[in-house]
């Protein structure tokens, strides 16, 4: 095996952010841009000699090309065997149980998740730990530490590798396996639910969509869907993953689904519509007229995943994201159940997972997972569904409803300002920041604020902190606006707003979300001045 040091150069902009590195396509391509990055955590990891790394991808364009580079590079640092998902392909939760079961050092997952695909579109680089989870954020700063002082990389010369067949290929001291996507995959789910109620379920008539936005889901969900549970060909659409995601916007929300939407609302709705985003994490749900916001579906799954062999057990706490709303919450309170507030972003569970604080978590973004892996998991949650309606035999709309006459109704919405000069943004959490304390019994309409921060985590587990997590204004009677930048964005800064607005009584089951939040977005707009700041009226997306 010929060994090639390259000399490098520190460049620009190499810094992780909410989920691994993500950037511009070419930006990708430019020389030593990917080589030195994924250098830079093998500087990071000091044990890899001898070591397993788990390597996969949603297929996005560049999939192939970066596979390559990371598997040469892999043998050249001194791994001794990659793992990869046959044709490159690996969805992170699946690439996540991989690493569990193999018990490798980790995994590289080649993804930049929601963000549309193409060669002008987005590419990212995600290192995940041997939990099988994201990267903690002392490895992330490890990692970008090395990116700035890099000075050379090496890599293996291979010649042409074969990564369509499964098997395994030997060199001079490093193997690579090729490994059928979805088997260990597939397995595991088997061992959560009651596969058989799902099936009769399906048999007895009901219908579903899943739209894999051609992304990486499509394998799995024909296998799991219409293989295993004999759910009607059909029902999987857009199941073949495209470099391109074929134009759609692999963000699993109803704007970006909107065909899925308009069916769920129509005459001809099946009695479920689902999705998944670019690398198979997130879940849409959307019942027979029915939108489950995501923040409504984790506290449902929460309260019924007893349901499912798994959790028949019962559930050791929940976690959930700071910004996704208190319906969790109110299941955890009833329940006697801990409920924990985390930061944006899945890497921020894996601590409470590892430690068996909590057995399911969730983020109002559409991302939803358990302790059977350590990431979010699209399929599993809509697994979870099914065995639920399985159990209840009852609509999700029936079954929502029956959830917020329980416990109350979380209104909730998110209103992203997406691509607005960074400056201006930074400017706007700034002038939040500094107004935190002179913001309490500010009042607009019959709105008034009874307190404001800037959240910080305190891991309950490792001890470590994170502040600046985004700000909270909170309202008499327990209204809630958070702002905060997103992390994951390749182009200017998107500004997202969480708005949020609890009634308890049975009133609010047939009241429009929207309507219910508009005196809150309009106090949101004025405290942080949004207009003049951004030069925006409305925002880009609302979800
Ligand atoms: C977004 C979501 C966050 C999610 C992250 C990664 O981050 O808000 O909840 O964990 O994407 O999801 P941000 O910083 O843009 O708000 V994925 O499916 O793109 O890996
Ligand atoms: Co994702």
């Amino acid at each position: 095996m010929k060994i090639t040091s390259v000399e490098t150069r520190p460049l620009a902009g190499q810094k992780p952010g909410t989920s691994g590195l993500r950037k511009k396509v070419p930006q990708f391509q430019a020389p030593h841009y990917l080589e030195n990055f994924i250098q830079s955590i093998f500087n990071a990891l000091p044990d890899k000699t001898g070591a397993s790394l788990v390597l996969g991808g949603d297929g996005r364009y560049f999939n192939r090309e970066a596979i390559a580079i990371v598997v040469a590079m892999a043998a050249a640092n001194g791994f001794a065997r990659v793992i990869v998902g046959q044709g490159g392909i690996l969805s992170t939760p699946a690439a996540s149980h991989l690493i569990r079961q193999r018990k490798t050092l980790g995994g590289i997952i080649l993804s930049a998740s929601h963000n549309p695909g193409g060669p002008q579109g987005d590419f990212g680089v995600k290192f995940n730990a041997g939990n099988g989870g994201p990267a903690p954020e002392s490895l992330t700063d490890a990692i970008h530490a090395e990116t700035l002082r890099i000075s050379q990389y090496k890599i293996a010369d291979l010649g042409t590798l074969d990564i369509d067949h499964i098997g395994i290929t030997q060199f001079d001291g490093f193997t690579l396996e090729v490994t059928d996507s979805v088997e260990a995959y597939q397995a595991l789910m088997e061992t959560l639910f009651d596969m058989a109620a799902i099936r009769a379920l399906f048999a007895s008539g009901f219908r579903m969509r899943f739209d894999a936005l051609s992304a990486v889901t499509g394998p799995y969900a024909l296998r799991i869907f219409e293989g295993l549970l004999g759910a009607a060909p059909g029902t999987v659409v857009n199941g073949v993953p495209l470099p391109d995601f074929g134009g759609h916007h692999p963000d699993p929300n109803p704007v970006n689904c909107r065909d899925l939407y308009e069916l769920a609302m129509s005459e001809a709705a099946p009695d479920l519509c689902a999705a998944s985003d670019g690398d198979g994490d997130r879940n849409l749900i959307i019942g027979r007229g029915l939108f489950v916001t995501p923040s409504d579906s984790l506290a449902v799954l929460a309260a019924n995943a007893h349901l499912a062999p798994a959790y028949r057990a019962g559930l050791a706490g929940i976690a959930r994201s700071m910004p996704t709303s208190a319906a969790a919450d109110r299941v955890a309170q009833k329940r006697g159940l801990a409920l924990y507030e985390t930061p944006t972003g899945w890497k921020f569970f894996g601590n409470l997972l590892d430690a068996g604080k909590v057995t399911i978590c969730g983020e109002e973004s559409a991302g939803t997972g358990s302790n059977h892996v350590r990431e979010k998991d699209g399929l599993w949650a809509v697994l979870l569904w099914l065995n639920i309606l399985a159990v209840r035999r009852e609509s999700v709309k029936s079954i929502v409803g029956a959830h917020w006459r329980e416990f109350g109704r979380n209104y909730y919405a998110r209103h992203d300002y997406e691509e607005v000069d960074s400056a201006a943004a930074d400017r706007l959490m700034l002038g939040l920041r500094e107004r935190l304390g002179a913001l309490k019994g500010y009042r607009h309409g019959a709105l008034v604020v009874s307190s404001a921060d800037d959240f910080a985590y305190h891991d309950p587990v490792d001890g470590s902190s994170s502040a600046h997590q985004g700000v909270r204004i909170m309202f008499e009677g327990g209204a809630r606006v958070v702002y905060r930048l997103s992390g994951t964005g390749t182009a200017g800064a998107t500004l997202r707003v969480y708005l949020e607005h609890y009634e308890a009584g049975p009133a609010g089951l047939d009241a429009d979300n929207h309507a219910a939040l508009a005196p809150l977005v309009a106090a949101a707009q004025a405290i942080a001045d949004i207009t003049r700041l951004t030069g925006r009226a409305a925002p880009s997306v609302i979800t």
